[in-house]
């Protein structure tokens, strides 16, 4: 039998369905969410979610004159399935595919593009008064989810949506989720009105006891306050009606016809931020991931991990639990990544030393920041792209303090599907020029436990950063020693040129190297471990050695350590020595598997070999080195 999916090319061909054939739509697309996550990885938990309320968005609102801006984004499969996405479905996530966020420039119904969280309040804001100021009439709505809802970006952007006053629809969709449950008093505020099924009666009986009031304005006013007083008791909508928002909910998100009467609502207010309350279930409709939302809301694509070496992440979090058995004062914080970060095994555990925070990054950093001046040994888990959000409390709140806070920076470098906006190849860089801080990169997931050993009897903040997957597979110590701060070590001698690797990129360095032996170029590999401070001492050693240096790191180019060894050697009054630096040149890096996008920058063991034999430029050699093999 054809699909309805198939007839959908636009949202207007969404208007002329029956209610039956939008019931059939949604499990069509369920079905199409399953079948394309399972094959690509991706969020499937929280897009089956809003299926109900993506097709109810789509009747009422007339998009790409009306704006849907979905927060994070990671939600919009639904909605790209209906803006005329769907034939390149199946290239989600994929490598010159569709983005598995919402992106300017993959369609004009996205009108602006996200991957993280908390942004979409204050674009549709900005939005709405741009429509204002030049006179114009579409609609702005932002769908938020109750994790999104708890960063700071959101409360700063709602507190100005409720003085501006102009026309803006939130939504709120309410799973009681983020990634794990969402935490919080905010989260306990919502799960009042999601749990407790007073309050349909609290509604009915405000309005009963209001309508036999008699008229007059004094005690309408009366009314007024008692109905406030009244719904707050029971029913936590006050915090929004009080912050200038008119509430609408809550809502069955699963119920299409409730959803498009809340939303022609709130599209009806032409001159006042509503705020349209939706319940929905995480994983909806797919028994599996209904069971397990946790687990199935980032589904990866191939198995994460193939048995033979734990992920860095396992490794860091099993660590963590050695310190913390050992230090009472040991404290580990998480912004809602518990999971992706296995916190949660500490927290088993240790469940009073473990803090997930929410969506709230520059909150961790402060707040580590806060538990050092008291003398406790905080851990910020955090990946280096979320890192970002929180550059101001690393420099004021703890650098300039320098407090000895350790950040543990997981997905640095080459992330592969997410893409774009969750690259983190920019940390190396933006942690450079802070005083105090320094900045350490493992080898493998050996010397991950050293550097975090060292990290928390450090006098000074200190970050580690470490990559997404499994570690190389080597032996784990059992007893945990301090590296010296600013050392790096020599793996392997060589008299004709110096790779200087650091972090992920020492493994690919050295099969490099072995390479290039084959063809009788001896390589000396550097494991520099410390992009701050840098090993001076031996980098001018080398220097003077072989002539010949190569850096390599899976950070940008710019700023990043290459760049700090070029400027010691520059410092230092070396000049007779050939540099080539490998790195992210300055572009955002697309989505594809980490090995394709390390490909592509030479920053496997070929490139490598093929950026060193640019420093013997003699065409023999050149034709003797054929790396492809
Ligand atoms: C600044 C930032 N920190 C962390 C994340 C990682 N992250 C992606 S989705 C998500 C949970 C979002 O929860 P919610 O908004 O409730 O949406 P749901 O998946 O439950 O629909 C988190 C923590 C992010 N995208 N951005």
């Amino acid at each position: 039998m054809p699909r309805l999916l198939d007839r959908i090319d636009n949202p207007a061909d969404l208007k002329g369905l029956t209610k039956q054939e939008l019931v059939q739509l949604a499990a069509e697309i369920r079905q199409e969410l399953v079948t394309t996550v399972s094959a690509n990885g991706g969020h499937l938990a929280s897009n089956l979610g809003v299926v109900e309320l993506t097709i109810a968005l789509h009747r009422v609102f007339d998009s790409p004159r009306d704006k849907i801006i979905w927060d994070v984004g990671h939600q919009s499969y639904v909605h790209k399935l209906l803006t005329g996405r769907r034939r390149r479905f199946n290239s989600l996530r994929q490598y010159g595919g569709l983005s598995g966020f919402t992106s300017r420039s993959e369609s004009e119904h996205d009108p602006f593009g996200a991957g993280h969280a908390s942004t979409s309040i204050s674009a549709a804001l900005g939005m709405a008064i741009a429509r204002d100021l030049a006179g114009d009439d579409y609609h702005v709505v932002a769908v938020i989810g109750d994790g999104a809802i708890t960063g700071g970006m959101a409360f700063e952007a709602l507190n100005q949506a409720g003085h501006l006053g102009s026309s803006i629809c939130l939504v709120l969709n309410d799973n009681g989720m983020s990634i794990s449950p969402t935490v919080g008093g905010l989260a306990r505020l919502l799960n009042r009105v999601r749990l407790d099924y007073r309050y349909q009666w609290a509604e009915a009986e405000s309005k009963r006891v209001l309508d036999i009031l008699p008229l007059g304005k004094k005690l309408w006013q009366l009314g007024q306050w008692f109905k406030r007083g009244f719904k707050g008791l029971i029913m936590p909508t006050v915090l929004w009606e009080e912050l200038g928002l008119t509430y609408i909910g809550p809502i069955d998100g699963h119920d299409i016809n409730a959803l498009e009467t809340a939303l022609a609502q709130a599209r009806g207010y032409s001159s006042k931020p509503t705020f349209v309350h939706v319940i929905t279930t995480k994983g909806k409709g797919y028994q599996p991931a209904e069971g397990d939302a946790v687990y199935f809301h980032g589904v990866a694509a191939e198995k994460k991990n193939d048995g033979t070496a734990p992920s860095y992440s396992e490794v860091f979090a099993q660590t963590v639990l050695r310190l913390a058995r050992e230090d009472p004062k040991l404290v580990a914080i998480t912004p809602a990544m518990p999971e992706g970060n296995c916190l949660s095994v500490v927290e088993a555990e240790f469940p009073r030393r473990v803090f997930d925070v929410g969506i709230c990054e520059q909150h961790a950093v402060t707040f580590a920041a806060g538990l050092a001046t008291r003398g406790f040994r905080p851990i910020v888990a955090i990946y280096s792209t979320f890192l970002q959000r929180a550059f101001d409390q690393l420099i004021h709140d703890v650098c300039l303090q320098d407090l000895p806070v350790t950040f543990a920076v997981d997905r640095s470098g080459i992330v592969g599907d997410d893409g774009k906006t969750h690259q983190g190849t920019f940390d190396i860089s933006y942690l450079m020029p802070i005083p105090n801080l320094i900045i350490a990169a493992p080898k493998d997931e050996n010397e991950l436990q050293h550097l975090l050993y060292t990290a928390v009897r450090a006098e000074h903040p200190m970050a580690v950063r470490y990559p997404r997957g499994p570690g190389v597979g080597v032996k784990l110590d059992n007893e945990l020693h301090q590296i010296p701060i600013g050392k790096g070590e020599i793996l392997r001698q060589g008299q004709d040129v110096a790779i200087l690797a650091i972090g992920a990129t020492v493994a690919p360095a050295l099969e490099a190297a072995r390479k290039l032996a084959e063809r009788g170029i001896e390589a000396t590999v550097v494991n520099a471990r410390f992009a701050k401070p840098l090993d001076a001492e031996l980098i001018k050693e080398l220097a003077g050695g072989t002539k010949r240096l190569v850096t390599v790191e899976e950070n940008a180019l710019s700023g990043g350590f290459g760049n700090s060894v070029i400027e010691l050697l520059q410092q230092s009054g070396i000049s007779d020595i050939q540099v080539k630096t490998i790195g992210i040149p300055d572009e955002f890096v697309e989505q594809g598997s980490q090995a394709r996008l390390r490909a592509n920058y030479g920053l496997d063991a070929e490139g490598i070999a093929r950026k060193v034999l640019e420093l013997f430029p003699q065409p023999a050699t050149r034709e003797r080195l054929d790396f492809k093999n």
